[in-house]
């Protein structure tokens, strides 16, 4: 048994994340999560709002609330979302928490005792007419690399490259969208990473196992040469900064940069989830390599756009600290899930978001379509063709038809129990054979976090399921062969607890439906590759019920009415 610290990228605060959020970081760290427990390893996954920054103060002055309000209004809608797409966080915290504010300061002093923190003055850009300064994304103009008109101030949504918003060319407000810019100076504290970089380098040139897309923009950006960088920013909405535990001089209406205390957000939600326990030493051995974090293995799940603050930024500040913290291990990084090939867009009415998308189906639907259509290796788009395709075929037809069918035949023709044991034939002889084949690829492609290969195994098992079915039709064997058709059905009913263990990850749901049938309740232990045995776990005399039905198909009305309302054809 090993100790896993799963982490996926911080929702933002202001407001609900759509379908594309979900697939690309949330959702594939609760699969592997759940399958990790399965395999009965001590998992930690947490996740947090990041509250912070320039978005959720506009966000809130938009919504007539003071900010406070407005992130704790959200915070509990974001974690109802979650909770209702059956996220199995063991923490989701806040970013604007006591606990972050105090490591995002003491992480701050210990770079600084290091000599990697540098007052500098900066020219920065000053709406005239928002009587503000304009931090970072809420500058927008061109970009001198690509020539993207609309880059941000932070980064370039095209090139991808790190921006600072005086690099842009042509800038403009985008709050007002008012071209009445001026530079002005103002003070900041810059974080050295050119300080860093050779023990950054090494470290990310020591991670030759992350998968390939993590890996290739991580090493994109270290060629591209790192630069110190700004940390604090001329907000009032963020975590104070300070110096040898006071209010910092010249910077009483500063706060830091959101990316800096973002991601150290991920040790304190550990140490908000630990307080709540009365465990207040507890997150140390999760994090701290000398207080035994040394033996656990840490996964973080992003999309790609986050990729170089987990690869440079926030290792920069752990590094550049000192101190021995505990630092990712893997990073599973995503592209983007469009919606018909481009943004989403709450503006525009396209695309659903998480709570929209409950209120049509339930969340496995959705949990189901958006692994199995993972944007790993490209980007990938919604389709409601494919989405209706994805649960009419896979989850009706294959899984939930399967089910049905032999829970049903048990009611009616076999007394509603699991039958008598017998000998296993040479049908199930081959089954055995081509399961654990099927047993060994699903398990390696979890292991892998490979999202997409996960969820083809696991359905490859399913239709394995009713092929084998239809060829020992128990229902032809029982008007000749009672004990032959107790053998078939006692396959079938232990393949149908098989299903429901491999489907824990994926449709938790339902998972928990399908054993109900066959009286097992979750967690079920994942499954080993010796098909022999999982498929001989079933006590004789085990109650069978084959309740409700366990996916509705979509019909084309169904889809047109969406498709009117969220975009999209159908
Ligand atoms: N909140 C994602 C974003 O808003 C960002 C992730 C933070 S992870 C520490 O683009
Ligand atoms: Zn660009």
């Amino acid at each position: 048994m090993s100790r896993i610290l799963i982490t996926s990228a911080l929702p933002y605060i202001n407001g609900i994340k759509h379908l594309g959020n979900l697939a690309g970081s949330m959702l594939p760290a609760d699969v592997y999560a759940r399958f990790m427990r399965a395999r009965g390893h001590e998992v930690l996954y947490i996740c947090a709002t990041d509250e912070h920054g320039t978005p959720a103060e506009l966000a809130a002055a938009k919504a007539g609330q003071d900010v406070r309000t407005y992130c704790d209004e959200q915070h509990e809608v974001q974690k109802n979302a979650g909770d209702a797409f059956g996220l199995s966080y063991n923490w989701f915290g806040r970013s604007s928490s006591p606990e972050n504010r105090a490591l995002t300061q003491m992480f701050c002093e210990a770079l600084d005792a290091n000599g990697l923190i540098e007052e500098r003055t900066d020219k920065m850009v000053y709406s005239i007419d928002d009587g503000r300064f304009l931090p970072d994304r809420y500058v927008e103009g061109t970009c001198p690399h690509c020539k993207f008109e609309k880059a941000r101030g932070d980064q370039c949504d095209n090139c991808g490259r790190l921006l600072d918003p005086t690099d842009l060319i042509d800038p403009y407000s985008a709050v007002s969208g008012s071209r009445n810019l001026e530079v002005r100076d103002t003070k900041h504290l810059y974080l050295l990473q050119t300080k860093v970089e050779p023990q950054l380098r090494a470290w990310i040139e020591s991670k030759t196992e992350w998968p390939q897309l993590a890996k290739s923009i991580a090493m994109k950006h270290l060629e591209e040469g790192l630069i110190d960088r700004g940390i604090t920013r001329d907000l009032k909405w963020g975590v104070p900064v300070t110096k040898d535990g006071q209010p910092r001089e010249g910077f009483e209406n500063k706060v830091f940069y959101v990316w800096f205390d973002a991601p150290i957000e991920y040790i304190g939600a550990t140490q908000e989830y630990f307080n709540a326990q009365g465990d207040a030493d507890g997150w140390a051995k999760w994090w701290r390599l000398d207080q035994g974090a040394d033996d656990v293995t840490y996964v973080e799940f992003m999309g790609k756009d986050n990729v170089a603050f987990h690869t440079v930024s926030f290792p920069a500040t752990i590094i550049g600290s000192g101190e021995p913290w505990k630092m990712v291990d893997t990073l599973k990084a995503f592209n983007w899930l469009n919606w018909y090939g481009g943004k989403f867009s709450t503006s525009m009415n396209r695309g659903v978001f998480m709570d929209q998308a409950l209120e049509l189906l339930p969340a496995d639907y959705w949990r189901w379509y958006l692994i199995s259509q993972s944007p790993e290796g490209s980007d990938s788009s919604f389709t409601w063709e494919q989405f209706q395709g994805a649960v009419n075929k896979d989850l009706a037809d294959v899984l939930g038809n399967f089910v049905n069918r032999i829970t049903k035949f048990t009611e009616t023709k076999m007394g509603g129990i699991v039958p008598e044991g017998g000998e296993a034939g040479e049908l199930e002889e081959k089954l055995y054979a081509d399961l654990s084949v099927l047993l060994t690829e699903a398990t390696e492609a979890f292991e892998a976090m490979e999202m997409r290969k996960a969820a083809q195994a696991v359905r490859a098992i399913w239709v394995l399921g009713n092929v084998y079915l239809q060829e020992a039709a128990p229902w032809t064997a029982l008007k000749t062969d009672a004990v032959r058709a107790g053998v078939v059905v006692r396959h079938g009913l232990n393949l149908v607890r098989l299903f429901a263990a491999l489907a824990q990850p994926l449709i938790p749901f339902t998972a928990e439906k399908i054993a109900a049938t066959v009286s097992t309740t979750l967690p079920l232990d994942w499954p080993t590759t010796d098909a022999r045995a999982e498929l001989s776990k079933l006590v004789s005399g085990t109650l069978v019920a084959s309740g409700e039905v366990l996916f509705k198909k979509i019909d084309e009305d169904m889809l047109a009415d969406w498709a009117a309302r969220f975009g999209g054809e159908a």
